[in-house]
């Protein structure tokens, strides 16, 4: 067997092995966008990152900046609190959040790995479209260090960014 024929046989073996490792994940990585904001909602790719709403109805307005890790001249998507949801129909307070538009995303990801970091508190909570919590997951720690947050489950329509002093470095989904 010549090496252009074992070449043929390993190249497809090989990427059925990515992909189960999780290749096929899309990835928005905030380094790449430019300074912008401060502003109620931030759109990068097909992906809507919108600020929290105060009960007042004001926004907290979240921007791209160097932020968190702060200071290594790498930008984020700064939120700078998101302390209280529950609101309705448009009204405040509501946590800030990471939106998929049904029109891109359909029903969602079915996966999507966040990697952040804050200076105080970080939680989230993904929803699916009819608005059932489908996962969660917690900053572990430490402080002012980006760690990767995973939510699977069921198809994610919508995450909850639940803290404050919060920068976004990175978010990967899988359709
Ligand atoms: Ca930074």
């Amino acid at each position: 067997m010549g090496i252009r024929n074992i070449l043929r046989v390993l190249l497809p073996i090989m990427v059925v092995a990515a992909c189960s490792a999780g290749c096929c994940m899309k990835c928005l990585k905030v380094k790449d966008v430019p300074a912008t904001g401060p502003a109620a909602q931030i759109q990068v790719g097909d992906v809507l990152f919108k600020a929290a709403v105060l009960s007042n109805g004001i926004p907290v307005d979240i921007a791209v900046k160097d932020y968190c890790p702060d200071g290594d001249g790498v930008n984020e998507i700064a939120v700078p609190s998101s302390q209280s949801g529950g609101g309705t129909g448009g009204a405040g307070p509501t946590y800030a959040s990471i939106d998929f538009p049904q029109t891109a995303f359909g029903d969602g990801p079915r996966k999507v790995t966040m990697t952040a970091c804050h200076h105080n508190r970080l939680e989230l909570r993904a929803y699916d479209r009819y608005g059932a919590l489908v996962a969660t997951a917690a900053h572990p720690g430490p402080q002012h260090v980006s760690k990767a947050l995973t939510l699977t489950g069921g198809r994610i329509s919508r995450i909850d960014i639940i803290g404050a002093e919060i920068g976004i470095d990175e978010v990967c989904y899988r359709k």
